[in-house]
């Protein structure tokens, strides 16, 4: 295998570097809902950048925002001092936020959100005097981003294999909720699978509640391959955390902005959790953000102690930056002004009939979906798992459009903006992709 010496040094993340050195995409610039590579191809972005650019690529008020920031304030730490960009955000966001999540706490990406809430939670419990409270709870198939604190809450094996030894200790996890033997070709919630979360009372009562700090869940598992939660099971882990004063942490870092057809999932199935960690569509994926929404009586618990001393001793050197703030300041005037959130919820019906129509092309074993991202999972091909999504992929690629893999699953979720003859184009294109493999 021949390798470009320019591609060499970078090491890529998540991702084959010997193959992808060996037969390279290169993107050159993107608008709204294409890229256009390197060779001048236009391809149709059916992922959002990867679930991220909700608002469609280089959005020309986005791009404004961030041009003018770049050029007025560069950097002001956010440690002791500020800069009133962020201080907006954080009044917008928490108004659009469900009930009394009142507080944003900054970082720089989803990973940074996800371990920020699970020191939020274990340091809430022990500022009340609870610091016997310290075991967190994830799910299979949970995907938290890659910190230590994310991939110990994780449940993708091959995120953990490596460092199984120095995983956070004190870590359980729910069972799934993948069962296409009950759910295949759901559209929206399965009916089938509430009672998964009971697992969450035994998980408890084997360590006894004293010792639980928080459990946190995808309202939907995205990188798991959307994973849709059946009908009344986040309500009912909500009521097990509530039973036991457990905090609930929301991963919203997907299912933010518009994803499933509201502004949050929890807003779509209607529960609210504690803490809630978001990123990506947050900047529309332009510069990089993320953010823990949290409670107000959790940052009120915090609130003791000498007014001067620090109440909490995290935080990073990006928190709040300037040009993301004013990435994500535009992005939420756009997704309001130009609403958004509501045409997800309008074409989430298009795209539902659109995937669904694939129930019987060759390969295929499940369609799922809610709201703007859908799934469609492959019988992966007899002693080769993994190939038969790829070559879809790349078939697709050639044809100018760009889906997503996990394992043998397709995902797709578009850019909030996409038409209903772009979702035409994305899955007569996988159509076409499934029967021309074997
Ligand atoms: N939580 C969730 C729910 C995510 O989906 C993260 C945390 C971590 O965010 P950062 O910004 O640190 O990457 C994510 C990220 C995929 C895929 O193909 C999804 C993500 C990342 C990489 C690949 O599904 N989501």
């Amino acid at each position: 295998m021949t390798t470009n010496p320019k591609l060499e040094p970078y090491w890529m993340p998540f991702t084959g570097n010997r193959s992808f050195k060996a037969d390279p995409l290169l993107m050159a610039s993107a608008k709204g809902m294409y890229f256009t590579t390197t060779d001048g191809q236009q391809i149709l972005d059916g992922i959002a950048g990867l679930w991220c650019c909700n608002a469609g690529h280089c959005h020309p008020k986005i791009v404004e925002a961030i041009q003018a920031q770049a050029a007025t304030l560069d950097y002001a730490t956010a440690f002791n001092l500020g800069h009133p960009g962020v201080f907006e955000l954080a009044g917008k966001l928490t108004e659009l936020a469900p009930g009394g999540l009142d507080y944003a706490f900054f970082t720089n990406s989803g990973s940074e959100a996800v371990d920020t809430a699970l020191k939020i939670a274990l340091a809430y419990h022990r500022v009340r005097g609870e610091g016997h409270r310290t075991r967190l709870i994830g799910r299979e198939k949970g995907y938290h981003g890659v910190g230590f604190g994310g991939i110990s809450v994780g449940g993708l094996s091959p995120n953990r294999k490596m460092f199984s030894a120095s995983l956070l200790p004190g870590v359980d996890h729910l069972p799934h909720t993948h069962h296409i033997e009950h759910n295949a070709y759901t559209r929206g919630q399965p009916e089938w699978g509430a009672h998964l979360a009971d697992e969450l009372e035994n998980i408890v009562m084997l360590h006894d509640p004293s010792t639980v700090a928080a459990v946190i869940v995808e309202p939907v598992a995205g990188s798991a391959g959307v994973l849709v939660p059946p009908k009344g099971y986040l309500k009912k882990l909500r009521e097990i955390c509530d039973r036991h004063g457990i905090l609930l942490i929301f991963d919203e870092v997907i299912t933010a902005f518009g994803r499933t057809g509201t502004a949050f999932g929890s807003v779509t199935f209607d529960v609210q959790p504690d803490l809630m960690t978001i990123a990506k569509g947050l900047t529309s994926g332009a510069v990089p953000m993320g953010a823990v929404l949290a409670d107000k009586d959790i940052y009120t618990a915090f609130m003791t102690g000498p007014e001067h001393a620090i109440e909490f001793f995290h935080g990073y050197t990006y928190s709040g930056h300037p040009l993301a703030a004013a990435a994500a300041l535009a992005s939420l005037d756009v997704y309001r002004d130009e609403g958004l959130f509501e045409r997800a919820a309008e074409m989430a019906p298009v795209l539902a009939d659109a995937v669904h129509s694939l129930k019987g092309a060759p390969h295929v074993i499940d369609v799922r979906n809610i709201g703007l991202m859908a799934a469609i999972e492959l019988k992966p091909r007899a002693g080769a798992p993994l190939m038969r999504a790829l070559d879809v992929f790349r078939r697709c690629f050639a044809d100018d459009v760009l889906v997503r893999t996990t394992g043998d699953t397709l995902a797709l979720t578009p850019p909030l903006i996409i038409n209903e003859a772009q979702i035409s184009q994305i899955v007569d294109t996988i159509g076409a992709a499934l029967k021309a493999i074997d």
